[in-house]
């Protein structure tokens, strides 16, 4: 039963590795001189050197590792040192790297042919698959990223309320569409920019941002833009401000003020989906948006979005009705074999699968916050199933503002001395970090023990 086999977590760590480099307290000078050299040519043709702001780590300093490849838990940079990775490509990797039932069908749907252009029984099968997990999904379509999910499902929305107003919450990132860079969290809250340059206020006149877990606001904005709202878009788990939990009651009263107002309620769950719990977010807290987007996880590590809702808000897309949306590699054949085999695994692995990555997470994120209470530094957790933060700071965080006030100079630090032992950060405060089926005892220990040596330096 092919489905059934998990390469088991322990096995990855103790197979001989090339190179490995386990580094003792005393030189803690980490051996980048390959990425180096790589950094220097990237940074002469891309921006930065990076394709994405996050990976720069202008938040926590230091050269980026340059990854040569990535087997289970682990990652392996071009100078051979090999890391226990936690960001996990911000969110897709929940199998690990390289797991074989993925690698395997991408191989097999690559020899068939990449990219045709037209329909494939694939894209129904995934479709099927994500909607066997998340019923509140009558039909959906897949795009090529995150923010192709959302900027499409605003579309949808405002076609099918026939209204413009759009809110969202601060600290919450929805991708980089010009609407939604309104004080969006993630590597806008990483680089400490208000939004963005090059959108003009007349985009943004209909964003309304408010405050996190906080339904006093949300009842405001409706009483001020009385029948003008389209929609609420929100992080039900928040993970773009680093992890905030809703409040108890606090995705009730969203759901139930916009039923009232007949506003459309969209979940995004492009991190959240197949991640939180098999069903995501609306199923862990029992909440049955309107509209949903997905992202990460279902394109087991090939670029996919996607969105969706009852069919009566989905039917209004071209070609069935008015609203255009188009994409030339949506539904792509090598990502929808990702997909499908990603998915069939987290349905193959289901409950126990869930609660063995909550254990593992759990183990480590509270391990960690314990050596911290013992070296004394201000540090709280907060995450929920496979994700989670460390805030530096003593507060309770429920939204962006109390996220702001961590020690993000701390966290730099922190994040440089754990990447030196081999423990690769999310590199920025304000990001998830994420556990994979493959992190099992051999990883819980090791990152620990790192955290102890950092905090015992710090
Ligand atoms: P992409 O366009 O990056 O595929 O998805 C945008 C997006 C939408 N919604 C949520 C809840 C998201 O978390 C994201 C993307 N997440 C970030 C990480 N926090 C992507 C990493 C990056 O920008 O490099």
């Amino acid at each position: 039963m092919r489905e059934r086999t998990f390469v088991a977590p322990s096995k990855i760590a103790e197979k001989p590795f090339v190179l490995v480099k386990t580094y003792t307290a005393r030189d803690m000078s980490l051996l980048l001189d390959r990425s180096r050299t790589l950094q220097q040519r990237a940074e002469a043709l891309i921006p930065g050197g990076v394709d994405s702001p996050v990976r720069a780590f202008r938040s926590v300093g230091g050269d980026p590792p340059f990854v040569d490849r990535a087997e289970g838990a682990y990652l392996f940079d071009v100078d051979g040192n090999r890391y226990i990775d936690y960001f996990g490509s911000w969110g897709p990797m929940i199998l690990g790297h390289a797991h074989p039932a993925v690698t395997e069908a991408v191989k097999t749907a690559a020899e068939k042919g990449t990219s045709f252009g037209a329909s494939t029984a694939a894209e129904a099968e995934l479709a099927a698959l994500v909607m066997q997990c998340v019923p509140s999904i009558e039909k959906l379509r897949f795009v090529s990223s995150g923010t192709e999910a959302v900027m499409s499902a605003i579309r949808v929305a405002r076609a099918f309320t026939n209204r413009n107003r759009i809110v969202k919450f601060e600290g919450c990132y929805h991708g980089h569409s010009d609407a939604l860079l309104v004080k969006a969290g993630s590597g806008v809250a990483t680089l400490g920019i208000p939004g963005s340059a090059g959108i003009p206020v007349e985009t943004t006149q209909f964003t309304t941002a408010i405050r996190y877990n906080d339904l006093s606001e949300l009842e405001a904005v409706f009483a001020r833009h009385k029948g003008e709202i389209a929609c609420v878009i929100l992080e039900p788990v928040v993970g773009n401000a680093g992890t905030i939990l809703p409040e108890p009651g606090f995705l009730e009263g969203v759901r139930e003020i916009c039923t009232r107002e007949g506003a459309l309620l969209i979940f995004d769950e492009v991190m959240t989906g197949f991640r939180v719990s098999l069903g995501g977010a609306q199923q862990l807290y029992g909440i049955t948006p309107d509209m949903t987007t997905l992202g990460k996880i279902i394109g087991g590590g090939l670029p996919v979005g996607a969105f969706g809702a009852r069919a009566e808000i989905m039917d209004l897309l071209a070609p069935l009705g008015p609203v255009y949306q188009a994409g030339t590699l949506s539904g792509n054949p090598l990502a929808m074999a990702a997909g499908i085999a990603t998915l069939k695994q987290l349905i193959a692995g289901g409950e126990a699968l869930y609660e063995q990555l909550a254990e593992a997470t759990s183990r480590i994120a509270h391990g960690v916050a314990q050596e911290a209470k013992k070296s004394g530094i201000p540090l709280v957790l907060a995450g929920t199933g496979s994700m989670f933060t460390w805030f530096f700071q003593d507060g309770h965080v429920i939204d962006f503002e109390r996220a702001s006030r961590s020690d993000t100079q701390r966290f730099g630090r922190f994040h440089r001395g754990m990447l030196e032992r081999g423990v690769w950060l999310p590199p920025s405060q304000f990001e998830a970090a994420f556990v994979s089926s493959q992190h099992g005892d051999v990883e819980v220990e090791a990152t620990i023990q790192a955290a102890r040596e950092v905090f015992d330096s710090l």
